[in-house]
């Protein structure tokens, strides 16, 4: 019995990480966030890594946001720096260098959509249920939601989400953007490899760049966002990799590439 709230597992250049707290809705208690903070952390740095799908155990919930039972027992203070320990996990998903497939195998609510918002993928199960549920509970999405839903599906859609809290289906969530794929649940997993595995076969430090240079432009006007990216290109110049991609092109081969 693993008691690990966070599983990890490698395999070919893909890192999967596993929400496993089945007993508690996968919901994200302090030891669980710690465990995250530590994965991202020697992720980040883990050159082996080229891809990262991030799910829930079980067949019913992805994550279940924060864990409520323990919020019960804090006063306000413990709260503040425990909705700042969730952004901040959040925040440091984001801003991993490798992509990030949120592979949403049931209910993802309030923090746990939030999670699911900072990656850059999300492929949602037929069965799936996705909401920021924060207001029907008193409180506000926290963990980055009022800023990352209205990026991701416009601000009138977001509002009406946030203001109700409520629950939308896998096809709704498709339709509105909030997901970029919907598959039936016994092809999730195969379906989120299927991309990370197509994300490794292409090179680390382009990848990287790529994802930089969209998230750091986004929401900048254009002549910013074209100077961020012409930074994030010149970074690409000098990798052995380029080279390995012109040189794999002439000889009609798949490139082979290293990640420098
Ligand atoms: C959840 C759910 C819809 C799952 O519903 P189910 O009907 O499948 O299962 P239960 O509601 O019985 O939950 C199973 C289990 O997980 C139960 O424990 P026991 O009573 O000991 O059997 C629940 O109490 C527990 N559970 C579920 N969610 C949580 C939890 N424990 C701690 N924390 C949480 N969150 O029932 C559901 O709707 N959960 C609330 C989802 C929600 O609104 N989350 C937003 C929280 S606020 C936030 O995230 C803020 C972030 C900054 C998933």
């Amino acid at each position: 019995m693993n008691d690990k709230a966070i599983i990890t597992e490698v395999n070919e250049g893909i890192l999967k990480i596993e929400l496993n707290r089945p007993k508690a809705a996968n919901a994200l208690s302090i030891n669980m966030l710690k465990e995250l903070q530590e994965v991202f952390e020697l992720a980040k740095y883990d050159q082996s890594i080229r891809c990262i799908v991030i799910t829930g155990s079980g067949e019913k919930v992805f994550c279940a946001g924060a864990d409520l039972k323990e919020r019960a027992e804090m006063d306000a203070i413990q709260v503040k720096k425990t909705v700042s320990l969730i952004r901040e996990t959040v925040n440091e998903l984001e801003t991993l260098p490798q992509p990030v497939i949120a592979a949403i195998n049931g209910a993802a609510f309030g923090g746990g959509l939030e999670l699911a918002l900072a990656c850059d993928l999300r492929i949602a199960s037929q069965t799936a249920k996705l909401g920021l549920t924060e207001t029907s509970l008193g409180i506000i999405p926290g963990a980055g939601g009022t800023q990352r839903l209205p990026q991701l599906i416009g601000k009138g859609k977001s509002k009406e989400l946030i203001f109700t809290a409520r629950k939308i289906a896998a096809e709704e969530a498709l339709q509105i953007g909030l997901v970029e794929y919907v598959e039936e649940p016994e092809n999730l997993e195969g379906k989120a490899l299927e991309l990370a595995n197509q994300i490794v076969q292409n090179a680390p430090i382009a990848i990287t760049q790529a994802k930089k240079a969209i998230n750091e432009g986004y929401h900048l006007d254009l002549t910013t966002g074209l100077s961020i990216e012409k930074a994030a290109y010149e970074l690409t110049i000098p990798t052995r990799d380029r080279l390995e991609g012109l040189k794999a092109f002439k000889e009609k081969r798949r490139p082979h590439y290293i990640g420098e």
